[in-house]
């Protein structure tokens, strides 16, 4: 459970840090766990239903970027997905009704690990309220060296911010971003953050000799609702189940207007998507 302070600093702030939330058991289950996932995967050749590849490395290097869905795809993730020490936390945010969203893991192997761009993960799935909040659990030692979180404090009550040029979506925010008071969030593994789905965040390239594991776990009010706009909502809306108390019978609306992320090619992910961004913003000076 939180504390009534650590709920206060959440509200106020767009996130909280809980430390120690992982046991050292609980770490090494899911780090074996992901070594059985990840093995046998290459550039060249891997199963791209499950996982991303980082692409900056030789066909048969194995450093895997993503891990896609952890806790729709392999029991002990799903298991963590709905244990009540977690869901007790969520429930004091958003009160007793709760949808699982969706799941990930970033892995940002050492020397390499891609860098994520400021964003705002509501860009991405557009929902009749705010009451969604993305959970981070490092899951190795994390700091400036290996990329560890960084977030903008007190943004999540403001508007969404832009997150499209030309009007396709980027998947990062594409205005200037003031970033004067970004705070970073270095930790043990075992932190837990959870953050604000409006509370924009970013993290660098691991620069270290040191992997930078973090399982991501999205939830939100049952009833926050999708506003469906094609495919993209359909992909995300597979993975999403009621994990505490009833589905909701009725949405409840706090935005008069959401922007809706149009996908110029085809979906990609946030890291290509960024990607792309990059290129195009080279090419063009
Ligand atoms: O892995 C990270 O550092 C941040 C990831 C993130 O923001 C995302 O995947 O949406």
């Amino acid at each position: 459970m939180f504390t009534a302070d650590q709920v206060a600093h959440y509200n106020r702030e767009g996130y909280v840090i809980y430390r120690d939330f992982l046991s050292q058991e609980e770490l090494a289950a899911v780090h074996e766990e992901m070594d059985q996932i990840s093995s046998g995967n290459t550039l060249a050749d891997h199963d791209d239903t499950r996982m991303e590849m980082e692409p900056n490395q030789p066909p048969d290097s194995t450093l895997v970027r993503r891990i896609y869905e952890p806790c729709t795809y392999y029991d002990i993730f799903r298991a963590f997905s709905e244990s009540p020490r977690l869901l007790d936390c969520v429930e004091q945010l958003f009160g007793p009704s709760l949808m699982f969203h969706y799941s990930k893991i970033n892995m940002k192997p050492p020397g390499i690990g891609s860098p994520v761009e400021w964003h705002q993960d509501l860009s991405y799935y557009p929902l009749t309220n705010r009451d969604s909040v993305s959970i981070l659990f490092y899951l190795d030692d994390a700091s400036i060296e290996n990329g560890c979180l960084q977030v903008l404090p007190r943004r999540h009550t403001d508007p969404l911010l832009s997150h499209s040029t030309e009007g396709f979506f980027r998947g990062k925010v594409t205005a200037s971003v003031d970033d004067s008071d970004a705070v970073t969030l270095e930790g043990n593994a075992g932190t837990v953050i959870f953050m604000s789905c409006l509370t924009p965040h970013a993290s660098m390239t691991n620069t270290s000799d040191k992997a930078r594991r973090t399982l991501i776990l999205s939830y939100r009010a049952a009833d926050a609702y999708p506003i469906h706009c094609g495919v993209m909502s359909n992909l995300v809306e597979t993975h999403s189940r009621i994990v505490r108390g009833e589905r909701s019978p009725v949405a409840r609306f706090t935005m008069t207007e959401f922007p809706i992320p149009q996908y110029e090619n085809q979906i990609a992910s946030l890291y290509d998507l960024q990607e792309r961004s990059r290129e195009d913003e080279k090419e063009n000076g």
